[in-house]
């Protein structure tokens, strides 16, 4: 059979390196599809159960590999549905590459059966890099373009092709005439390092600073050893936006762990006292967790120079790589003699892993959800990969979790979506099947889509080679985060009309679909879960009955919060009894107006 532009578009993506697409059919690629099932080459097309749970796992590859993530789906509805998740691998600049069908050529414009303006509606989402296609002498550049776009942006890109076109002739190199596009494949990661210059100037200040603080993000994930370095070199102390959780192991004495509202108390008092900060590969947004203006003198570290100078107002603005970069400058940087502020936030670290073990062992109705991420934390394996969704879980997973070396974890950082738990896993999987994987998941968030993914799992979990993928369900019946955020930040007590959520058997539905499934609500059989699960021959959904009252609580509640906290419980929160109590043992009364 002659090659077609379908055939043609599949080897191109392999010529990259592309081994793996998550998509979901339709008649609007219908070309494209035929051509998977011909294609003689190693690409594997992963089926999934909506699109959007496409475009997340893309986003989820390009996360846990460095590499571009691919999804395809139909032209109209499924164009439609990958947005969320295109939107995702965009906010948190990772690279992903859509393919989208789109109907006929002969048909576009007629208002057609399915005919929705596709170049318009990814037009803001994958803005750097949106075509479709018209020709088949085309193919060979739009997909070399959307692919190093894509990776040299660190952005999302889209090709659409009408699906008469998918069916047409390859032309796989356009003729040498005017008017004709030749590329070619090939990207490699560049050095970027900063002016000597500038290193210098940044030198200078860190090497001034007497109480330097460091902030890591996703940027500095793969420059751990360099941070560390840097950090004991200026006896600094590290905070972790979520994105940076696994840049350093939380078993440093001197990580603060997570910042932010999500955060801990040491990172607040690191920021709050500090002289100098050193931020690299972060775009952390909240001002009142980073010093007061004035208060520090500040050098920032980015690959991305749009990412410079927004957050915080830095004397020197380095765009640079994180570990090239840090290196550069460890030569130039003192070993500080002065230990005390090294000394007092080791301190700080201690007492709050003390805390956070007391709070996960208070007890609850029935379960306390932090008592599962503290024995979750003692029973990690080596090289497990952690995926958390938007919810109450993200608050566990960013203070609770203890990493340590080798590990990776991630979730939806800047959109902040709910879903993602589910389909970053099994795009972890994918990408590592060797390598144990947990998603930490709400109810809520299992019911808008992890349930319906969990049958992706039971498709494919036979081809992983360690078949460990355990999801944690948090049923608290409750879309708890929100909850809190409406009782805290609001002043609004709960409403049970959007906030109750049905009681789900997802242990149960887990059985019924082939996987293991264990229910746990009592917190005595919590550890032996784990144990459980981590031992299993099959992936696993441990449902944990939660208390919906253990609240997620910022590190340091301003006295607004406090102010609006209170308020929602004179305007009678339905359970402000229980949840004052569970409150006041989480040590909420320390900040409570009057205190
Ligand atoms: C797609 C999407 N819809 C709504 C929200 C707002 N939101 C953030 S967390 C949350 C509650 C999540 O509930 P659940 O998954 O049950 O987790 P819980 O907080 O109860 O542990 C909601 C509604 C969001 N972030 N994303
Ligand atoms: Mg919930």
């Amino acid at each position: 059979m002659t090659k077609l532009v379908a055939d043609h578009i599949l080897e191109r993506l392999e010529a990259w390196g592309v081994r793996r697409i998550y998509g979901y059919p339709g008649d609007g690629i219908n070309g494209i599809v035929g051509a998977l099932d011909r294609a003689q080459t190693s690409l594997e097309f992963v089926q999934v159960r909506h699109e959007e749970m496409a475009a997340f796992m893309a986003c989820g590859h390009a996360k846990f590999t460095g590499e571009v993530g691919v999804c395809l789906a139909t032209s109209g509805p499924g164009a439609i549905h990958l947005l969320n998740g295109l939107y995702d691998a965009k906010l948190d600049h990772q690279p992903v590459v859509a393919i989208v069908g789109q109907q006929a050529r002969t048909a576009m414009g007629g208002h057609y059966q399915q005919e929705v303006d596709l170049q318009s509606l990814f037009k803001d989402v994958a803005g750097e890099y949106v075509q479709t296609a018209s020709t088949a002498a085309q193919i060979r550049h739009l997909i070399d373009r959307a692919v190093r776009i894509a990776r040299t942006e660190r952005t999302v890109t889209c090709v659409i092709v009408p699906n008469d076109l998918q069916m047409e002739d390859a032309v796989e190199t356009p003729p040498a005439a005017h008017g004709t596009v030749h590329s070619g494949t090939g990207f490699s990661v560049p050095r970027v390092v900063p002016r000597e210059e500038d290193l210098a100037r940044a030198a200078e200040i860190l090497n001034a600073g007497e109480r330097v603080a460091i902030l890591v993000g996703a940027g500095a994930l793969h420059a751990g050893a360099e941070v560390a370095q840097v950090a004991e070199l200026l006896g600094a102390g590290v905070a972790k936006a979520l994105l940076g959780k696994a840049a350093l192991p939380d078993e440093l004495p001197w990580v603060t762990g997570s910042i932010g509202l999500l955060g801990t108390k040491p990172s607040w008092d690191l920021m709050q006292e500090c002289d100098t900060l050193l931020m690299i590969g972060s775009s952390f947004p909240y001002s009142e967790f980073l010093p007061a203006e004035g208060q520090a003198r500040g050098v920032q570290i980015d690959i991305d120079g749009r990412m410079l100078g927004i957050r915080y107002p830095m004397e020197v603005n380095l765009v640079g790589d994180a570990s090239e970069t840090l290196q550069a400058l460890i030569p130039r940087l003192g070993h500080k003699e002065e230990r005390g502020w090294r000394e007092q936030i080791e301190g700080n670290v201690a007492a709050w892993w003390r805390l956070i073990e007391e709070r996960a062992h208070e007890s609850a109705d029935p379960i306390n959800p932090q008592l599962l991420f503290w024995e979750l934390s003692e029973r990690l394996p080596d090289g497990a990969i952690l995926a958390s969704d938007s919810g109450s879980s993200a608050n566990w997973f960013a203070r609770d979790l203890r990493l340590r070396e080798g590990m990776m974890a991630s979730l939806s950082g800047t959109l902040a979506s709910m879903g993602p738990g589910v389909p970053y896993a099994i795009a972890a999987k994918f990408a590592h099947p060797h390598r144990p994987v947990i998603a930490l998941v709400g109810d809520g968030a299992m019911q808008m889509n992890g349930n319906a993914e969990l049958v992706t799992i039971a498709k494919y979990w036979k081809r992983w080679h360690d078949p460990r993928l355990i999801v944690l369900v948090l049923n608290n019946r409750d879309l708890n985060q929100v909850t809190w955020e409406l009782r805290a930040m609001a002043g609004e007590p709960r409403v049970p009309t959007t906030q109750d959520i049905p009681d789900v058997a997802y242990a149960q539905w887990a059985e019924l679909i082939g996987l293991k499934g264990i229910r746990v609500d009592h917190p005595d059989q919590v550890a032996g879960a784990w144990s459980e699960a981590l031992a299993a021959d099959r992936p696993v959904v441990i449902e944990a009955i939660t208390d919906p009252e253990v609240p997620p609580l910022p590190p340091h509640i301003t006295i607004e919060q406090a102010q609006s906290f209170t308020y929602s419980l004179l305007r009678g929160d339905p359970h402000t009894g229980r949840m004052i109590a569970q409150s006041a043992k989480q040590k909420l009364e320390e900040f409570l107006p009057g205190r």
